[in-house]
């Protein structure tokens, strides 16, 4: 007779137990613990409630509760919590694939509900793997194609976060005893293969007691093992730790960065040199020509309080210049180590149009560049003040090429790469 999906007896293999789930588990505890909170960081980091050239998510309310303004130190802040992010997301892959693996034999389970508690586990369950794969699925699309969805990324991934967030924790409020009562008490797998007998937990209800949930994972007809329960294990660890080793290096500068096989390698080979380092958005990408960025064209229109001024790439040589190493850390994972910048300070230009510098404002910082995503970003009066903070003419003693904003970009310390906007045409000084 034909076994159906639904029936215990289809699923055969011998991998699947409490033990073995409950490992994935908690492994995916911690790691989507983590994941949460830097993507929290990650949107705090944005300056969402800054302007409404900054709020992609106007519509966030409550959600926003947590929000505060950036910190410019250390420089490396959004460099470390979106790295981590961004490998740590890529690295749980394959836990959540064999996760999911382990337990797909519920999903078929029938009757669909056996009561309203029940009804309501299995309603929960849905928005929980469903929205683990929309987030792993809209996060990984998000770093491989650059931007699939322009914008509406980080709403999906933001609203999506927080519908998969609340579906976590009912299930990790159910779920956790067990899984920690299934490592400590469920025989543990020998290193041999897999028994073909259901794991039984010792002193808990063994034959003849109505079937704990979590033994339904164990298949009442299992086929000869082929690996190990650890094997397995090990081949899902093995798995991301290759996808870490090829990813984690678009972390870096130099050698390290080509390991990173499968990290997205930008709009330009970086090449070497000075300007030798990522580039995202090429100037040709961006439609942005040498004839309006020529020492004739280009002209910096600087607005404040009680004036406005503009000033030519020479002009902006002749004020004070000062030097920052800070590195570009970009929402898709990948950041530059430090590269010297040399420009003038962002609170010196506020000073030009009227602010003491002590109490510069927000600023609006508009590019050259017509369309596109990344044209506009608001940046914080903590921002501006900080000394470090940079509308920036060279890099590594060279002017800035082309790609890397020439004539002018902004530069500012931890902040995420998307507020260092390149061909800077205008800046208005003021509170957002
Ligand atoms: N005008 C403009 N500025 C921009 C962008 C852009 O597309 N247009 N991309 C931003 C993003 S998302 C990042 S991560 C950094 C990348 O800087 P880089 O290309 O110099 O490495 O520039 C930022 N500045
Ligand atoms: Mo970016």
């Amino acid at each position: 007779m034909p076994r159906s999906p639904s029936s215990p007896a289809f699923w055969r293999s011998p991998l699947r137990g409490p033990w073995f789930t409950s490992v994935l588990g908690v492994v995916l505890l911690v790691g989507i613990t983590v994941l949460f909170v830097t993507g929290l960081l990650s949107y705090a980091a944005y300056n969402p409630n800054l302007s409404a050239v900054n709020d992609k998510t106007p519509d966030k309310g409550i959600l926003g509760f947590y929000l505060f303004p950036w910190p410019t130190r250390p420089v490396w802040l959004y460099r470390l919590t979106q790295g981590v992010h961004v490998t740590l997301g890529i690295a749980l892959v394959p836990v959540l694939l064999a996760k999911l693996w382990s337990v797909v034999p519920k999903l078929f389970a029938l009757p669909p509900a056996r009561s309203l508690a029940h009804a309501l586990e299995r309603l929960s369950l849905l928005l929980l793997v469903g929205g683990a794969l929309f987030e792993f699925t809209t996060g990984v699309l998000n770093i491989q194609l650059d931007y699939v969805f322009p914008g509406s990324f980080y709403t999906l991934h933001f609203y999506g976060a927080w519908v998969f967030i609340a579906a976590f924790v009912t299930h990790a409020v159910l779920r956790v005893p067990t899984a920690f009562r299934n490592l400590r008490h469920v025989r543990r797998p020998s290193t041999g293969p897999a028994s073909g007998s259901p794991e039984r937990a010792s002193g808990l209800p063994g034959a003849g007691e109505p079937a704990r949930p979590e033994d339904e994972l164990v298949s009442p007809d299992p086929l000869p093992p082929t690996v190990s329960r650890r094997g397995a294990l090990g081949f899902v660890g093995g798995g991301s730790v290759l996808l870490v080793a090829t990813t984690a290096g678009h972390g870096f500068d130099g050698p390290l960065r080509e390991t990173a096989l499968l990290a997205p390698h930008g709009g330009a080979e970086p090449g070497s040199g000075p300007n030798g380092f990522q580039i995202n958005k090429t100037a040709a990408s961006r439609g942005i020509t040498a004839t309006e960025t020529s020492e004739e064209a280009w002209r910096l229109v600087v607005t404040g309080k009680d004036r406005t001024v503009r000033l030519s790439r020479t002009e902006l040589r002749e004020l004070p210049l000062y030097s920052a190493a800070l590195p570009i850390a970009c929402v898709e994972g990948w950041s530059t180590s430090d590269q010297w910048w040399r420009g003038v300070r962002l609170r010196d230009l506020a000073g030009l149009v009227g602010y003491e510098k002590d109490a510069a404002p927000d600023v609006l910082v508009e590019s050259l560049q017509r369309h596109g995503a990344f044209r506009v970003a608001a940046l914080r009066d903590n921002q501006v003040r900080d000394p470090r903070s940079l509308l920036a003419l060279f890099v590594n003693g060279e002017d800035l090429t082309p790609d890397h904003g020439y004539p002018a970009r902004v530069i500012v310390p931890a902040a995420p790469g998307v507020l260092n906007t390149k061909w800077v045409a205008r800046m208005t000084f003021g509170d957002l």
